[in-house]
């Protein structure tokens, strides 16, 4: 192979490559799902962070774990303190009126015994309003949880993965999805991932990463 065959074969592949990486990409509706791109702050693209005593409970860009390329979204107790601890992204995802969308994600915990992870979903109106369904209500399917502790509510005008502090998780990633459906006032969903403790007794990590949300129907 000469140098000129070798750079059309290079360029080939890079096109190639480029072009599946944008069709994959496509599919997941989410900015920066795998939270790998950050600005000069070291602050995530594409989500608003919300943390309500940061130096208590925190939300950063970690390159300590990751499922997949380097860095995972790192929310933290960092002292026990009493009260109410939160620290959440949230992101307002464009899309269309009756249809049907899987949403996902999967996270890892590290000597956290507290309630949270947690992730919920609101279907926003034109007006960024959230939406109450009446029967049927948003959830249409959701993975299978052998834990009482940990599972999905659906309260009409917001969904939620809710941990009141199983041990799912631990050591280890575990994916959790869920299947809804937008209708007719439907033009974003909110998502909001991160931790929610009360009262903690313990410090702890919990890893996100390879979040999505994609058009099923
Ligand atoms: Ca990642």
């Amino acid at each position: 192979m000469n140098s000129r065959t070798l750079r059309i074969a290079v360029c080939s592949i890079l096109v190639l490559a480029i072009c599946a990486g944008y069709v994959s990409a496509a599919n997941n509706l989410l900015v920066n799902p795998s939270f790998e791109e950050v600005d000069e702050y070291g602050e995530p693209t594409g989500w608003e962070m919300y943390a309500a005593s940061p130096m208590i409970a925190s939300a950063s860009i970690s390159n300590e774990m990751a499922a997949s390329g380097k860095n995972s979204l790192l929310c933290s107790i960092n002292y026990a303190l009493a009260g109410k601890k939160e620290a959440v992204l949230m992101q307002d995802v464009p899309v269309e009126k009756n249809k049907v969308y899987k949403i996902g994600l999967k996270y890892r915990k590290e000597n956290f015994k507290e309630t949270g992870p947690y992730l919920t979903i609101n279907i926003y109106d034109k007006d960024g309003k959230e939406i109450a369904y009446d029967e049927p209500l948003i959830m249409k399917d959701h993975n299978k949880i052998d834990d009482p502790l940990l599972f999905w509510e659906d309260m009409g005008f917001r969904l939620v993965l809710k941990d009141t502090g199983s041990d799912i998780g631990e050591g280890k990633w575990v994916d959790h999805w869920v299947i809804i459906k937008t209708n007719e006032d439907t033009e974003f969903i909110h998502v909001a991932v991160g931790i929610k403790a009360k009262n903690p007794n313990n410090t702890g990590k919990i890893y996100f990463d390879d979040m999505y949300i994609e058009e099923v129907q």
